[in-house]
């Protein structure tokens, strides 16, 4: 403790997360570390769940990302949290949102910050936040995200650390920290390739606001991805051949534009997919970086990753974490302010790759709501990405619940990406390529490329229906139908219906 705790001043400040716990006050806004299951705030919130046993404490909850069980799943159950924001991926916390007993502001990460500044977020009483140590001139090192905290430190009244001394001493020196200012005095932010470090190796903070420090060895949740299979692995396939083909067009060379690659069993996937390939050199930019990234930078793929977080399943947080060292010149962490931000995300000039749930016939796509109505997890920063990207990709397998659902609808039950933010669809199928486009001729791409067999005939009985009705309008619809797989599948459990032949 004493290596980690390098501003001695600060050795009175350490106490119990029950002490700790007891200076949140009820209806307040707390802002947590942590970012998609990484570098999250834990002890503190279980010992307001222990708290919330016996006695009435509720609070709005502001993150970087998603949480680990202990916030998400724990401190939403006890019935703690009033508000959640920005981002959220856990099965009781949906729970609750879709009960309507959580209030849940699903926002752009990159968004965040800015909230702050103008006091829409706030104002912040305390920030939980966990870290790997405090240097002696009084920088505090987070942990396996940033995210938020940056801008939660300058911003809350108190900061409670969670000093974790599981996490590698390796860390310090892996994070970036540079905060742009208020809006209208701002520099450019003077970072023109990906592998620039432009701020802090940790977060400054004036050493009164620090209240209290609390001691803890708890390891991150491990991430609950799933390996490849071999519809992923296909749809990797498909996105490398699609590379390639911007390769030979001119648009791209062998060592692509820096990379970025959503959250989920796909996402990950889909970048595993670049290690029996030829292209090298690669560079990654991205918000989080999953087991695939450390495959990729083992493989000798990849030169060079940073994002806001690190999430990985148990088998790779062992074999990173315990062999930080080795990967410490090869990776950076960065305020998500920073990894998500749109003037970065165009000037890099990203290639970057999110999950749909549905989309339509048109590109629009739905990230979010199920059958338009329940929340699953949220945009997270796949708008950040997808809307200022050279290259806005999503992928999707074509169809959910064992073929019960067409990934591919007439119209998007909820629209996160338009039909302008999104560039390229992959599915097991095949690949949509949408540039340049009108509306009425990506529906042709979208069908036959993209679509299952098993609802093409449905798609184009629609479709042609909708061209007539509207005497071939720009965007063809039948409103009265147009979300009529929706309700078929909310009465009959399926979107399939019968087609009449003609
Ligand atoms: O549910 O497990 O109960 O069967 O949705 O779907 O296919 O396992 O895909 O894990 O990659 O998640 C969009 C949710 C995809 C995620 C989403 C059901 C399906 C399954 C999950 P079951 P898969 P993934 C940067 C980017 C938004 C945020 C984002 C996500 C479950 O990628 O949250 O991109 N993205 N952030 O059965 C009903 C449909 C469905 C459906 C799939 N059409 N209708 N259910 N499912 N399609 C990261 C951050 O921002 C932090």
């Amino acid at each position: 403790v004493e290596k980690r705790l390098g501003l001695k001043q600060l050795a009175d400040k350490v106490v119990s997360a029950q002490e700790a716990a007891a200076l949140i006050q009820d209806g307040t806004v707390v802002g947590m570390s942590g970012f998609t299951r990484a570098g999250d705030a834990k002890v503190v919130p279980m010992a307001l769940v222990e708290r919330a046993k016996t006695e009435q404490i509720k609070i709005d909850v502001y993150t970087g990302a998603s949480l680990g069980p202990e916030v998400d799943n724990h401190l939403a159950a006890a019935g703690v949290i009033n508000k959640r924001g920005p981002f959220q991926g856990d099965a009781v916390m949906r729970g609750l949102i879709n009960k309507g007993d959580i209030k849940y502001v699903d926002a752009h990460l990159s968004h965040n910050a800015e909230l702050v500044r103008q006091g829409i977020i706030g104002p912040i009483k305390h920030l939980i936040l966990e870290a790997v140590a405090i240097t002696e001139d009084g920088l505090i090192i987070p942990t396996n995200s940033v995210g938020n905290s940056p801008i939660f430190a300058e911003y809350a009244e108190n900061i409670i650390i969670e000093l974790n001394i599981s996490h590698p001493e390796a860390l310090i020196g892996i994070h970036d920290i540079y905060i742009p200012g208020e809006q209208g005095k701002r520099e450019a932010i003077p970072m023109t390739n990906a592998e620039q470090r432009i701020g802090e190796i940790g977060i400054r903070v004036p050493v009164e606001k620090i209240q209290a420090i609390v001691i803890s060895e708890e390891p991150d949740a491990p991430s609950l991805i799933v390996p490849p299979d071999e519809e992923t692995q296909n749809m990797a396939n498909i996105l490398l051949d699609f590379f390639r083909d911007e390769i030979k067009a001119g648009r791209l060379t062998n060592e692509l534009m820096p990379l970025q690659s959503g959250v989920g069993s796909v996402a990950n996937a889909v970048l595993d997919g670049f290690a029996d390939s030829e292209f090298e050199n690669l560079v990654v930019a991205s918000e989080v970086l999953q087991d695939a990234v450390f495959n990729l930078i083992d493989a000798g793929k990849v030169r060079f990753a940073a994002a806001t977080s690190i999430t990985l399943t148990k088998e790779l947080q062992d074999k990173v974490y315990g062999n930080l060292e080795a990967y410490a010149d090869k990776i950076c962490l960065r305020p998500q302010e920073i990894s998500n931000h749109p003037e970065l995300i165009r000037r890099l000039g990203l290639i970057s790759i999110n999950t749909a749930l549905e989309l339509d016939i048109y590109g629009n796509v739905n990230s979010t709501h199920v059958s338009g109505t329940k929340m699953m997890n949220g945009i997270g920063g796949s708008g950040d990405f997808a809307r200022n990207a050279r290259l806005g990709i999503f992928v999707t397998k074509s169809y959910a619940k064992g073929g019960a659902i067409s990934s591919i609808v007439p119209m998007v039950s909820h629209v996160d990406h338009t039909e302008h933010d999104v560039d390229v669809i992959v599915t097991e199928q095949g690949i949509a390529d949408l540039r340049g486009l009108s509306p009425k001729e990506r529906v042709e791409l979208i069908i036959n490329n993209c679509a299952h067999p098993d609802f093409k005939e449905q798609l184009w009985d629609y479709y042609n229906r909708a061209y007539e009705a509207t005497g071939g309008a720009h965007t063809p619809h039948i409103l009265e139908e147009a979300l009529s797989w929706h309700v078929n599948l909310a009465k009959n459990k399926t979107m399939k219906k019968e087609v009449a032949k003609a």
